[in-house]
């Protein structure tokens, strides 16, 4: 059977909860298509990121790595196209606070998903779940994870394809901090769905 590597995160910042570790202990173990799924849950901190998804590739060798993050504002699901080679933004839960570095000094700007970002997006809206197609994944811990994951891929010429999923708040969150919301039950029925069509 082959396997998706499946990796949400846990709470950071204002966020108290994170649908992303929801979905991923809910779809953990579980076989989908043709896929059995392993999920793993990251801490939001910079300095284990690289070293967490790059070790699970290696152990898991999965065939597929989706990797999702929350994007508290958004009110789509939004297909990551790009991990760009850059940490900025807010501290993240062990107190760094990035400032413009590079992810790897000698890596490429940018890594496109490779998995199939039209079709995820057409398999999300024909079965009326809101989705898009996102040209940036920002440059947080969801950036970094997407662009570890594509470099220790690409570095090692490994046949596994790998991509980054934003969704958005769950209601728990919406409720608190005003800001657009979906339920639980929909954002994991949205990672089941890019599941089944890859
Ligand atoms: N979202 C953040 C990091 C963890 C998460 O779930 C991001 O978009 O970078």
């Amino acid at each position: 059977m082959k396997k998706i590597l499946l990796t949400g995160f846990e709470p950071f910042l204002k966020f108290r909860s994170n649908p992303t570790e929801a979905a991923v202990n809910e779809l953990d173990g579980q076989e989908i298509g043709e896929y059995l799924i392993t999920g793993k849950v990251y801490p939001v901190v910079f300095d284990e990121i690289n070293a967490l998804i790059t070790n699970d590739i290696k152990e898991e060798q999965p065939d597929v790595v989706v990797c999702l993050g929350l994007a508290g504002g958004r009110h789509t699901i939004d297909i990551e196209r790009i991990a760009i080679n850059c940490v900025d933004g807010r501290p993240d839960n062990d107190g760094f606070n990035p400032d413009g570095e590079k992810i790897d000094a000698a890596g490429p700007d940018g890594l496109f998903s490779t998995l199939p970002i039209k079709d995820l997006e057409a398999a999300l809206k024909e079965r009326e779940i809101p989705a898009r197609i996102s040209n940036s994944a920002g440059t947080y811990l969801c950036n970094n994870v997407m662009y570890s994951a594509l470099s220790y891929i690409q570095t090692n010429q490994l046949d596994i394809r790998a991509g980054f999923i934003h969704v958005p708040a769950h209601h728990e969150i919406g409720t608190e901090l005003d800001v657009p919301s979906w339920s639980q039950e929909d954002i994991t029925q949205a990672v089941r769905t890019i599941i089944e069509k890859i």
